[in-house]
């Protein structure tokens, strides 16, 4: 009477919905490394060390609390290398009764554990993801309640309905939104606090040379690695950011620095995915920072509209919009990704800048995916499944329920506006004013043509007037096709030539 619990590299939570409840002597926990999950998207290698270090300190944990763990580590000899293969496996291995799972976060995924059951001849039970702060049910019965899915009225819900930043039934601070304060563009002195770096132990070393020697090929700097990987070091990574970021985070949230990867962020989304922080005890501690007074109402208000507003929402989006939501092409964009995404070789200097910072970290800030990568890849029309492989290859923190809204929706508008109410799309001067990354490029972002104008000022207005049919009854932009009509005839003939032109040189 063994009840067999699969275990995903993205659980590592020890009150996961799959482990509450059971008998210990009764059940055998099965955690797998293998090469379908690793391959599906080519990981960074990064990502790759993160996960499976992590898992392995996990399996450590739960045998510690009693738990019976079956290992199956990516070199066993009799490893099938996918999730069905290694459940049917343990299955017979544990003479097993039963299955009880938790519901991963890709559709992907979700379709091998909708087939357990007959794979098995057990019955399997899929339990819900209890790790977030919303239920599925909840955000769907919201949902279709409107008709625009605003995350603000979203958030402004959940932050009445937990109690997070409230004052009775006030929001703390007077406000619910201090996002007018949050925008402020890099000043020169700033000191960016280091960000903290955890040293590899033996387990660690033993994943380290394991991707080093299996995925050495693919996009991305394995080394230095000194990412958090136990539960331990995930809450002193908290209070780190709690002490020495949170306080400048909303000042700066959306400022982009050469040399400075990480500047006042928390990079704490690779741990909350991947279960070893919760995103409430996230917001718990940034509002009892504001509360002792150590942070700034602004900075503590937006740091919690992150995650208990957006990251729920994405977390919703993903769920009602089903499977098919990732083959989403509304703007009928069919370009290759530049080869550059991959190299970093071009002299555009804020994608430079971005995708540098992806190879060396696995990770770029908001405004970087959004404003630069996401943002270029929308203007030039690429392909929109191509650049969602892209970003669920390259980031720690990429799994589909929440990349893929991030990127199909917000990023790139394939979902025709589920998401967002109109594309983010900029030219160069919102990137000038929020970065010093034009003053170190060959481009002038003054200039709209030419042969140092910034390619992003003639792409955005291609992107405006290639899309004229789909946009212009979008009351967000009537102020941009109005700019876009007061260039003369000729000027708009060059504009678009010198888009065309930029868009051959890249193919
Ligand atoms: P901080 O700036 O410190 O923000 C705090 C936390 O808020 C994050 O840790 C994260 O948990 C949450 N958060 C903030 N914005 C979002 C958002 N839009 N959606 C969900 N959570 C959010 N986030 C991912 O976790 N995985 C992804 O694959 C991912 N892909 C993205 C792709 C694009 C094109 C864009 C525009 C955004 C994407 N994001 C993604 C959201 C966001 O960029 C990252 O969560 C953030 O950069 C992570 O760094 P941080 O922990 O330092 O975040
Ligand atoms: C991303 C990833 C990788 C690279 N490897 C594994 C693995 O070997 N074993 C595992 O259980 N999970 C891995 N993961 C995370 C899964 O892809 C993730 O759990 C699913 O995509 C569901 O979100
Ligand atoms: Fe990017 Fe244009 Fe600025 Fe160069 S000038 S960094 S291409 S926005």
């Amino acid at each position: 009477m063994t009840i067999l619990i699969p275990l995903l590299g993205d659980q590592l939570y020890h009150g996961l919905a799959s482990l509450a409840g059971v008998d210990r002597a009764n059940a055998a926990v099965l955690m797998a490394e293998v090469m379908a999950e690793a391959t599906y998207v080519p990981h960074h290698p990064k990502k790759i060390a993160f996960i499976l270090s992590a898992m392995r300190h996990f399996a450590d944990e739960l045998r510690a609390a009693g738990w019976r763990v079956d290992y199956v580590a990516l070199d066993d000899p009799a490893n099938t290398q996918s999730f069905d293969g290694e459940v049917a496996r343990a299955a017979l291995r544990h003479g097993a009764s039963e299955i009880r799972t938790v519901e991963a976060g890709e559709w992907r995924v979700i379709a091998m554990q909708n087939g357990w059951a007959a794979l098995t001849g057990l019955p399997c039970t899929i339990l819900p993801d209890t790790r977030f702060i919303d239920t599925r049910a909840d955000f769907a019965d919201w949902a279709s309640q409107r008709k625009r899915l605003v995350m603000e009225d979203y958030y402004r819900l959940l932050r009445k309905r937990t109690g997070v930043l409230m004052d009775g039934d006030k929001p703390a601070g007077g406000a619910w939104n201090f996002d007018a304060d949050n925008r402020k563009p890099p000043k020169k002195g700033l000191a960016y606090p280091p960000h903290p770096h955890f040293v590899a132990d033996d387990i660690t070393q033993q994943v380290l040379t394991l991707v080093a020697a299996r995925f050495s090929g693919n996009f991305g700097d394995l080394l230095p690695f000194g990412y958090a990987v136990t539960r331990a070091d995930a809450l002193l990574a908290l209070a780190d950011f709690m002490a020495r970021r949170l306080p400048q985070f909303g000042d700066y949230q959306d400022a982009m620095v050469t040399g400075e990867d990480h500047m006042f962020h928390s990079e704490l989304s690779s741990l909350i995915n991947i279960g070893l922080l919760t995103p409430m005890e996230v917001c718990v501690a940034a509002e009892a920072a504001y509360r002792a007074g150590t942070v700034p109402i602004n900075a503590a208000e937006g740091f919690i509209r992150q995650i208990l507003g957006w990251r729920e929402y994405v977390r919703g989006i993903h769920w009602i919009a089903g499977p098919q939501y990732n083959d989403s092409n509304h703007l009928g964009a069919t370009r290759d990704l530049p080869a550059f995404y991959w190299s970093g070789e071009t002299d555009l200097n804020c994608l430079k800048q971005a995708i540098g910072s992806t190879r060396r970290n696995a990770h770029a800030h908001h405004i970087q995916r959004l404003m630069v990568l996401g943002n270029f890849a929308m203007l030039i029309g690429t392909a929109p499944a191509q650049i969602h492989e892209w970003f669920l290859a390259v980031y720690d923190d990429a799994y589909e329920w929440v990349e893929a809204p991030n990127v199909i929706g917000m990023s790139q508008f394939a979902d025709g506006g589920l998401m967002g109410s109109k594309p983010y799309a900029g030219g160069g001067a919102y990137i000038n004013r929020m970065s010093d990354y034009c003053k170190g490029c060959r481009y002038d972002v003054k200039q709209r043509t030419g042969p140092d104008a910034c390619p992003f000022n003639s792409l955005y207005w291609d992107f405006l007037a290639r899309h004229e049919e789909a946009l212009k009854g979008n009351q967000r932009l009537w102020r941009m096709y109005d700019g876009w009509r007061r260039f003369s005839g000729e000027e708009q003939l060059r504009i678009r030539a010198q888009a065309a032109d930029f868009m051959a040189s890249i193919a």
